[in-house]
């Protein structure tokens, strides 16, 4: 009979055997045996040889590993010594190699007795191991994750007056309370149509987004909102805004963000919700995100570029800025969560990036002692001579002044550049309309342009503020000044239809205050104008502030309130105004805490203990006459 001759021989399947070869059945047998013969003989020389390298060869222990990157090199330490100059040593040597020896023979012997056990067990068992394994090296990998790196302990600066702040007048807790709903409102339709995104759309009731946050879902809403909500007392919505958080806000993301909105809304944000609520989590989640910010920094100047993809760490600029300039009031807003973001973590690189702008701009020659708004990272010089105290100048001048507070006024370099700027600023930008009418103008090329944004609102409260300690005891000029500004900003609210102010408006041909353009009359849910009230409230308690905080906080009500949250309005001097649509993340963080603060009494964040950011999110005063910034003493 001719069977196929399948032998495992080497695990080679041999072809089936010819006829002929069927016929030499002993021969295939004799074959089979001197085959096993060979194998048993290779077996065995095999074990002879691994039993002889075991103890013959050189011992590793003497060697020192080189790791070169490529491979490990064996360099000996020195020749091992004579035995008959060194006994002592060459016994010691001697000791060393057998236990060496035991130990390597006991870890055979483990490891031979564990392959022995794998082996005994069925394939459903090793698979269930193998399974048990994976799961674990998985959740291990989770909690590697979640678990942070702690930060070293600094001395927490004094949290005070961070809740309460009940008004004693019944009509006033009345209007705090109004505010306080209006925030429920807010957050509940950001909370049920919004969750997660960045902002809301209120009237088509989903998520809203725009190339500043790079179009990722990183709950800007909710890290903005945070100590406004802390300070109302709605803890139940601040804990529920801090477990998303937890579990969501995630920054390894493929996003090209601004550096200067993340920086002033998230890194702000979570700063002050740390101070406030002391929970360590927002702490951390600060500084893993403004170690995303830091290849920005990576430019010939180091002036940093405005966006920066935070995965990639790859930065630009925008497109329309002039020359390819980064911003001034964007470069110019980051010192004070910088200066916080050292204080807490130790890191010196914050501090001496923010350091390192401020020493350049110092350098620089500036026309008419006014700094242009541009400002090229590439070559250091100014790109088109355009100044404002409004859009893409403003906080850089807010954040000199608070630079100096937040360091308990002991930053007096600060101080000194702020009143340098201003002084140049009321020399050249700011003027009386012919119907008396103080108005900060913008600088273009040499000549003065008589419009006013809403953005530059907010420096009657920068007067206000700065006034106490400004050079020349002009404290009463200042504190005028930032009247005067409040003012003006009141009555740009009060020539519209809707009481709400346009986006920007003129001193010229007769128009005092009002817009002209179209595209100049809406009102996005801003803060500047309420944030001015609060801050001459606070400095006069002249009650005419809380009456105009109440007039723009009922329009708001009226006319941007829909059922699905606040929206923007197209344009305030229409009685049927269209909406745009949007709620911004700072009506919840700016615009809403500053009327709250504007009804509550004065021991709610008391300005001696705190500096609010450009944001509104409050930031303690550090007390750094008793504390070194680690990377200041290299600066001076
Ligand atoms: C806010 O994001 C900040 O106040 C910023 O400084 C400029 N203005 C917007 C709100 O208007």
């Amino acid at each position: 009979m001719t069977t196929p001759a399948l032998l495992p021989l080497s695990g080679r399947r041999i072809p089936t055997l010819s006829p002929g070869a069927a016929s030499f059945p002993h021969h295939r047998a004799t074959l089979r045996l001197s085959e096993k013969f060979i194998l048993l003989l290779i077996l065995s020389a095999f074990i002879t040889l691994c039993f002889g390298a075991f103890f013959f060869l050189p011992d590793n222990s003497k060697h020192k590993r080189f790791d070169l990157g490529l491979e490990d090199v064996l360099i000996p330490h020195s020749a091992p010594s004579p035995p008959d100059h060194k006994p002592q040593r060459g016994r010691d040597l001697m000791e060393e190699e057998e236990s060496l020896r035991d130990k390597i023979r006991v870890d055979h012997e483990r490891a031979l007795q564990e392959a022995k056990e794998k082996l005994r067990k069925s394939r459903d068992e090793l698979r269930a191991e193998i399974q048990t394994e994976k799961s674990k090296v998985v959740e291990d990998l989770k909690k590697k994750k979640e678990v942070p790196k702690p930060l070293p302990p600094v001395p927490m600066p004094k949290v005070v007056g961070v809740n309460d702040g009940d008004p004693v007048e019944p009509d006033v807790k009345e209007k705090r309370d109004k505010i306080r709903e209006m925030m429920k409102h807010a957050w509940d339709s950001y909370r049920q149509y919004g969750w997660g995104h960045n902002e809301l759309k209120p009237l088509a009731k989903k998520g809203h987004s725009t190339n500043i946050f790079g179009n990722s879902q990183m709950g800007a809403t909710i890290v903005d909102a945070l100590d406004s909500l802390y300070m109302m007392g709605l803890h139940d919505e601040f804990k529920d805004g801090q477990e998303w958080i937890e579990q969501n806000l995630d920054f390894s993301v493929n996003a090209e963000v601004s550096v200067f909105e993340v920086n002033i809304r998230f890194i702000g944000g979570l700063l002050a919700a740390y101070y406030l609520s002391g929970q360590e989590v927002f702490k951390v989640k600060a500084v893993q995100l403004a170690e995303k910010l830091l290849p920005a920094f990576n430019t010939p100047t180091g002036i940093p570029w405005a966006m920066v993809n935070l995965k990639s760490g790859v930065g630009r600029n925008w497109g329309w800025a002039s020359a390819g300039s980064s911003i001034l009031a964007e470069f110019g807003t980051l010192h004070m969560e910088f200066v916080h973001l050292t204080y807490l973590t130790g890191n010196p690189a914050y501090y001496q990036k923010v350091m390192h702008i401020r020493k350049l701009l110092a350098k620089m020659d500036r026309p008419n002692g006014l700094y242009p708004n541009y400002l090229n990272p590439r070559t250091g010089r100014w790109g088109q001579h355009h100044t404002s105290v409004g859009g893409l100048g403003d906080s850089f001048y807010e954040y000199l002044l608070k630079a100096w507070l937040m360091s308990d006024k002991t930053d007096t370099e600060a101080r000194k550049t702020y009143d340098d700027a201003i002084e140049a600023i009321e020399r050249h930008l700011i003027r009386k309309s012919n119907g008396g009418l103080t108005f900060i103008g913008e600088w273009k090329n040499g000549h003065l342009e008589r419009k006013m944004g809403h953005l530059t609102c907010f420096a009657g409260g920068m007067f206000a503020l700065g006034a106490d300690g400004s050079p020349d005891d002009k404290a009463g000029h200042y504190l005028q000044l930032g009247a005067e500004i409040a003012h003006t900003c009141h009555e740009s609210y009060d020539r519209t239809v809707l009481k709400l102010g346009p986006e920007a408006f003129k001193f010229d041909s007769g128009l005092e205050a009002v817009a002209v353009r179209q595209n100049e009359k809406y009102y996005i849910l801003r803060p500047e104008v309420i944030e001015t009230y609060w801050y001459m409230w606070r400095f006069t308690h002249d009650p005419k502030y809380r009456q105009w905080g109440w007039e723009a906080a009922q329009a708001i009500d009226k006319y941007c309130r829909v059922s699905g949250g606040f929206s923007g309005v197209k344009d305030v001097y229409s009685s049927n105004p269209t909406y745009d649509d949007v709620q911004q993340s700072f009506f919840l963080a700016e615009t809403l805490k500053y009327l709250y603060l504007l009804f509550s009494s004065d021991d709610l964040m008391p300005l001696e203990s705190w500096v609010f950011n450009t944001e509104a999110h409050p930031l303690p005063v550090l007390h750094l006459a008793n504390f070194t910034l680690p990377g200041s003493q290299a600066q001076r």
